[in-house]
């Protein structure tokens, strides 16, 4: 049903970021991803000085149909070399873009590369940078590939969230210092948790409205595991890492690689916290509440 199709790409949210605009091209869909240095605001108080695609972090929601060839453009606008990984799809060795492991291009600043590969899998997919320390400076972002046909029974609304960690300086746990940083290296003791780019109180929130079956779909690629709870409602993982799981939870670990897709009918109105478990991300650098929260309200 290439109706349902359409259907389900109009009901996919990602909060706080923006679709990867693309040209459609005779077998698939080319893409432009600009790698460069950016400031980002995680609070309207705290600047991150960080690197990203097409001006943020996460980078703009890429979103094809299983069976399509990808393009995607990547140019380097950055002082130093980088590279494009698209997790959890397999394709050609040269296309993969570890270029410090595989025979795949490595981007030397100035230069671009377009990768080509086939979108064989359905699924929840992320992208990043190559180079380690870039993913934890900001250069990630959401790759679904949603399936060629699908029964009537696609979600309502289909959030892709995109969990991230950051470790900034400030002077003691507590207190929020304003000012504009740079991300620790590897960000190895965090203090600061977003959802697409944003910390609680500033995260924008899930709506949904009585009757209504909402997915979200969770994507970790930072140091730590995230375990992700929904208040109010219990939930069913559909899937992991692109393949179909059938379970009931209500707290769901997100190990870091990881993509997992939850789904619950909206059946208890009112205001609730989708956050992560672990006490200090739910806070500002020990500020609560704050960190990786955000809300699911109904209307
Ligand atoms: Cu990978």
């Amino acid at each position: 049903m290439e109706g349902g199709v359409n259907m389900w790409e109009n009901r996919l949210f990602y909060p706080d970021g923006k679709f990867a605009s693309y040209r459609n091209v005779s077998n698939g869909k080319y893409f432009e991803l600009d790698a460069q240095p950016i400031k980002h605001n995680i609070l309207p108080e705290i600047e991150i000085e960080g690197r990203g695609y097409n001006g943020s972090t996460p980078g703009p929601l890429i979103v094809v149909r299983e069976g399509e060839w990808v393009y995607i453009k990547v140019t380097n606008y950055m002082d130093e070399p980088t590279s494009l990984h698209v997790h959890g799809l397999s394709k050609p060795n040269s296309q993969d873009g570890i270029p410090e492991i595989e025979p795949t291009p490595k981007i030397n600043p100035g230069e671009s590369y377009t990768y080509h590969f086939i979108a064989w899998q359905s699924g929840t997919f992320f992208y990043h940078s190559g180079n380690p320390l870039h993913i934890d400076q900001g250069m990630i972002g959401g790759f679904i590939v949603l399936p060629s046909t699908v029964s009537n029974d696609i979600p309502d609304r289909d959030y892709i969230l995109i969990l991230q960690q950051w470790e900034l300086p400030q002077p003691q746990v507590g207190e929020v210092n304003p000012g504009t940083y740079k991300p620790e290296k590897f960000n190895v003791k965090p203090n600061f948790f977003t959802i697409n780019g944003k910390s609680f109180p500033h995260t924008t929130p899930l709506h949904t409205q009585f009757g209504e079956k909402i997915r979200i779909r969770f994507i970790n690629k930072s140091n730590a595991s995230h375990s992700m709870h929904v208040h109010g409602h219990d939930f069913k993982l559909v899937e992991i890492d692109g393949f179909s799981r059938n379970e009931y939870l209500d707290t769901l670990n997100v190990p870091s690689g990881r993509r997992a897709s939850i789904e619950f009918w909206s059946n208890n109105p009112g205001i609730w916290p989708i956050n992560g478990t672990k006490t200090f991300h739910q806070t500002n650098n020990g500020v609560n509440p704050g960190g990786m929260i955000t809300r699911l309200i109904y209307n």
